[in-house]
């Protein structure tokens, strides 16, 4: 208990303290011959804190503190200041719980304003919803979602193949991207059940218009496999780990 509000009062600190530092990792498009920019992830991370074990546990104690929104919230607005004027064409991919879309600050109107004081634009913008948690009211982020989706940012639904199912997610919030979970990534190439579900979710996206993104690619076979299921976009150590916005020289040298 004694431990438990010892962290807690991190948890404040560094909500109070705007703490948190975003890395971006590059997400590359396989539609031609060679490897392409086409975006970045923004992941959270937490210099120097020894409370907690890696973002995922930060963000896992703010869910038990009933202090998601607030987390999720420093999170976004950290993604974005940290890639103020990113090349237009260029998307920036990030995280949210699917949780925060109960959240009335989580607006579009709020997310504009941000937007622009760091010369980005709704176009930039996919929000990649992990469901930690199952979506409890699929009413509710269908409407808040399409509110969005009417202004330019487009959804990715994060995970998929792991843990908590997606598929009802994807059924129902008809997403622009599937991102393929990397447990089921690793090691496809040697895998037959893995390539079936990837190929699996592959005519799935197909036939719903929506672009798959493999996550986790460490190997050159994994990528290759990937690329001849069809699979547009890809993720992972091999292409590129996740580094803070200003070591991208090709897009600091765009910035001036
Ligand atoms: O980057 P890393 O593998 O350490 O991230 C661990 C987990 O934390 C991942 O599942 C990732 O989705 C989550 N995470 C990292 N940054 C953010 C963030 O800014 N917001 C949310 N909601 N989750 C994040
Ligand atoms: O849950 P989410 O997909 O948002 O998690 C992203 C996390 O995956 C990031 O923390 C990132 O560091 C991690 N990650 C990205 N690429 C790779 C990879 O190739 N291998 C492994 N093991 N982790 C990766
Ligand atoms: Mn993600
Ligand atoms: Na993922």
């Amino acid at each position: 208990a004694a431990e438990r509000s010892l962290k807690r009062r991190a948890l404040e600190h560094i909500l109070d303290e705007r703490l948190i530092m975003p890395v971006y990792q590059p997400i590359m498009s396989l539609q031609r011959d060679k490897a392409s920019l086409f975006g970045y992830e923004a992941l959270s991370r937490l210099p120097g804190s020894r409370w907690f074990d890696g973002p995922l546990g930060l963000f896992q104690f703010a869910d038990e503190e009933g202090l998601t929104y607030a987390l999720d919230r420093l999170a976004r607005e950290k993604a974005i200041e940290g890639c103020a004027g990113l090349a237009s064409g260029r998307k920036l991919f990030i995280n949210i719980t699917a949780k925060i879309m109960n959240d009335a600050s989580f607006s579009p109107g709020q997310t504009l304003l941000l937007l622009q004081q760091y010369g980005l634009s709704p176009h930039h913008v996919v929000f990649e919803i992990t469901e930690r948690t199952s979506i409890e009211d699929f009413d509710a982020a269908k409407r808040i979602l399409h509110h969005y989706r009417t202004q330019g940012y487009q959804i990715a639904i994060d995970d998929a193949g792991a843990g908590y199912s997606s598929l009802q997610s994807i059924v129902e919030l008809k997403p622009d991207y599937i991102k393929l979970d990397r447990s089921l990534i690793r090691g496809i190439h040697q895998d037959g059940m893995k390539a079936h579900l990837v190929q699996t979710f592959a005519d799935l996206a197909a036939k719903m218009d929506i672009k798959l993104i493999a996550e986790g690619i460490e190997e050159d076979e994994e990528l290759l496999y990937i690329r001849a299921l069809g699979v547009q976009y890809a993720q992972g150590f091999l292409l590129g780990r996740p580094a803070p916005f200003a070591l991208y020289p090709s897009e600091t040298a765009v910035n001036g």
